[in-house]
C-alpha cells in the first residue's frame, strides 16, 4: 500500500483545514476524505452539515468532566440528549436529514455515552446507515479503551474518521481526571486505570492510522491538571500517526453536577486554548473550530437543528433520499466554495506589501456560506479571525446569547456580547441597529455592516487593508468590485 503522509501541511498561513491544509498540501486520497468533513477540514465547516445520532447510552469509564444525565463532554456541550434511538431509527433519522439537509455529508456517533461502549447498537446503526445512504461518511468518537478490539470491525465497516479522546499519557495526570474505568470484567482505580485507558487508546490509535483511517484527537484542557502536559500529549499522538489534534475548553459548572463543576475546577479562557492550539499548530494540523457539539446535533457546526428532527417529526415526515439531487446541491455548494476561494485569493493580493507583523482580531457574524450573513443580534456565537497582509486565518469561535430576542436587545446580553469578543478590533455583521453599534464603539471595537454578503474573508482582508490605511492617516479604500449574489442567495436559502 502507498505510503501516505497523512498530516503533512506546507503551512497554508490562513489555515485551510481543520488542519492547516487544502487540496494541494494533502495527498488525493487524504483530501478526498476530508475534504466534505466540516470538522476535519476547517474551510468544509462554513458548507457542510453532519449529524449524530445518539445510540450509545453506556460508558464504561468515568471523567471528571461528565455527568451520565448529560451529553458526553467527548463530544457535546452540556445538556441532556433529547431522545436516544434505536439503530433502525437512527438510520431513517439520517435518511429523513439527508433528504432535507442536502449539504448534510456526514454522520456520526458521538454519545451521549461512549459509542463502543454499546458496540453492538453502534456497529449496527453503522451498517444500516451505509446500506441506506451509501453518500454519507460514518464517523465515530471514543474514549478508547476498547478501541483496540474493533479497529478491524471499524475497517469492514469503511468508517474513515475516528475521533479518541487523549486527555493525558502521564497516569500520574490521568488519576486527576479519572476516577475508575470498567475493563476486563472489573472495575480499576487510580494510576492503574489510567495507566490501562492510556495504553489502550494509543494502541487503538496506531491500529487505525495503520489502516489508513484519519484519526482526531480530541483533548479537554484543564488548568492547572493537563494544560502543559497536552503538549506532550500532542507529540505523542503525532507520533503514531494521529491526523488532526482538537484542543477543547473543559466545560464546568456546578449545575451540571460533575466533579469538577461542584469542586469549583475552572475552564480555560479562550485565550488559553488559542495560545496553546498555537503552540501546537507548529507540530501538527489543529482544530479550532469545534463546536463541542450535543450528541444529538444536526446541521452546521454552531447552528444546531436537531430539534427539526425528533422521533416524532422524523416519522411524520415524507423522506426522499435522493442521491442525484443531493450531488447536484454538493455541485453548487463546491461552486460557492471555489468563488470564495477565489475572493480570497484575490483580496490577499491586494494586501500583499503590507507588513505580516500587523495582526488584528475581527469578529464575523455568519450562519453559513462562508459569507457575512447573519444580523449582530441574531448571533449566537461570533467566527474569530486573525488577520495580517497574509491572510484571514480562522483562530475560534466565541459563543454568545443572542442579544437581540423577539425584537427587544437586553443590556445584559449586549455587554455579555461585548465582554466576548473585547479583543476584536471589529465586528463584520449583517446589519446592526444604533444602540449595540454605539455600545460597541464605546468599548473600542469597530461594527461593520458593509460587508453584508461578502465573503468572509475577502471581507476581512479588505476591513484590514482599510485598517492600515487609516492607522497610517491615508484615505479609506473603496469596496471591492466583486459581489457574491448568487452564492448568497443561496446560502440564506440552505
Ligand atoms: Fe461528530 Fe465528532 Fe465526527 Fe464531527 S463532531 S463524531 S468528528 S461528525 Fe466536530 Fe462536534 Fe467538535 Fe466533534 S464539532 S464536537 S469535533
Ligand atoms: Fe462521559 Fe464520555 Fe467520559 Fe464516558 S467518555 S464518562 S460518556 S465524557
Amino acid at each position: 500500500m502507498e505510503k501516505v503522509d497523512l498530516q503533512a501541511t506546507n503551512g497554508c498561513s490562513a489555515g485551510r483545514c481543520g488542519s492547516k491544509a487544502g487540496p494541494a498540501d494533502l495527498h488525493p486520497s487524504v483530501w478526498e476524505k476530508v475534504k466534505d468533513h466540516p470538522c476535519y477540514s476547517e474551510e468544509a465547516h462554513h458548507f457542510y452539515a453532519r449529524m449524530h445520532v445518539a445510540v450509545a447510552p453506556a460508558c464504561n469509564i468515568q471523567c471528571h468532566y461528565c455527568n451520565r444525565k448529560y451529553d458526553c463532554a467527548n463530544e457535546s456541550r452540556p445538556g441532556v440528549v433529547s431522545e436516544r434511538l434505536t439503530p433502525e431509527q437512527a438510520a431513517q433519522r439520517v435518511l429523513a436529514v439527508a433528504s432535507r439537509v442536502p449539504q448534510m455529508t456526514v454522520a456520526g456517533i458521538a454519545g451521549p455515552g461512549d459509542s463502543l461502549a454499546s458496540a453492538e447498537r453502534t456497529f449496527r446503526t453503522l451498517d444500516l446507515i451505509r446500506k441506506a445512504a451509501p453518500d454519507v461518511k460514518l464517523c465515530l468518537s471514543t474514549n478508547g479503551l476498547v478501541l483496540p478490539d474493533y479497529v478491524d470491525r471499524i475497517k469492514e465497516l469503511d468508517v474513515d474518521h475516528v475521533t479518541v479522546t487523549v486527555n493525558m499519557i502521564d497516569p500520574e495526570v490521568g488519576e486527576r481526571i479519572y476516577p475508575w474505568i470498567y475493563f476486563g470484567g472489573r472495575r480499576w482505580r487510580g494510576k492503574e486505570a489510567s495507566r490501562i485507558l492510556s495504553e489502550r487508546q494509543l494502541e487503538g490509535l496506531q491500529g487505525l492510522a495503520a489502516k489508513g483511517i484519519l484519526v482526531k484527537v480530541n483533548s479537554v484542557m484543564i488548568p492547572g491538571v493537563n494544560d502543559e502536559h497536552l503538549v506532550d500529549v500532542n507529540k505523542t499522538v503525532k507520533s503514531l500517526g494521529a491526523f488532526l489534534h482538537n484542543v477543547m475548553p473543559l466545560i464546568s459548572a456546578p449545575e451540571h453536577g460533575t466533579h469538577y463543576g461542584l469542586t469549583g475546577q475552572r475552564g480555560p479562557t479562550p485565550q488559553d486554548i488559542m495560545s496553546l492550539q498555537d503552540r501546537l499548530a507548529g507540530q501538527m494540523n489543529v482544530m479550532r473550530h469545534c463546536r463541542q457539539c450535543r450528541a444529538d446535533a444536526v446541521g452546521l457546526l454552531g447552528d444546531d437543528r436537531g430539534r427539526e428532527f425528533s422521533l416524532v417529526q422524523v416519522e411524520a415526515m415524507e423522506v426522499s433520499y435522493e442521491p442525484e439531487k443531493r450531488k447536484v446541491c454538493r455541485e453548487l455548494v463546491e461552486t460557492g466554495r471555489e468563488a470564495a476561494r477565489e475572493a480570497r485569493s484575490a483580496a490577499r493580493r491586494e494586501t500583499a506589501g503590507a507588513s505580516p507583523d500587523a495582526k488584528i482580531l475581527v469578529a464575523v457574524a455568519t450562519k453559513g456560506g462562508g459569507i457575512v450573513n447573519e444580523h449582530f443580534g441574531h448571533a449566537r456565537e461570533f467566527q474569530i479571525y486573525e488577520v495580517c497582509a497574509m491572510g484571514a486565518r480562522f483562530v475560534g469561535h466565541r459563543r454568545v446569547e443572542g442579544y437581540c430576542e423577539g425584537g427587544y436587545g437586553e443590556d445584559e446580553s449586549l455587554d455579555a456580547v461585548i465582554q466576548a469578543i473585547r479583543d476584536c478590533v471589529a465586528v463584520l455583521v449583517f446589519r446592526i441597529g444604533s444602540c449595540p453599534r454605539k455600545a460597541l464603539e464605546a468599548a473600542g471595537i469597530d461594527p461593520v455592516d458593509r460587508f453584508a454578503y461578502e465573503y468572509i474573508e475577502k471581507a476581512c482582508l479588505e476591513y484590514y487593508g482599510e485598517y492600515v490605511r487609516r492607522a497610517k492617516g491615508r484615505e479609506r479604500c473603496s469596496p471591492s468590485e466583486v459581489p457574491a449574489e448568487a452564492w448568497a442567495a443561496f446560502a440564506r436559502e440552505g
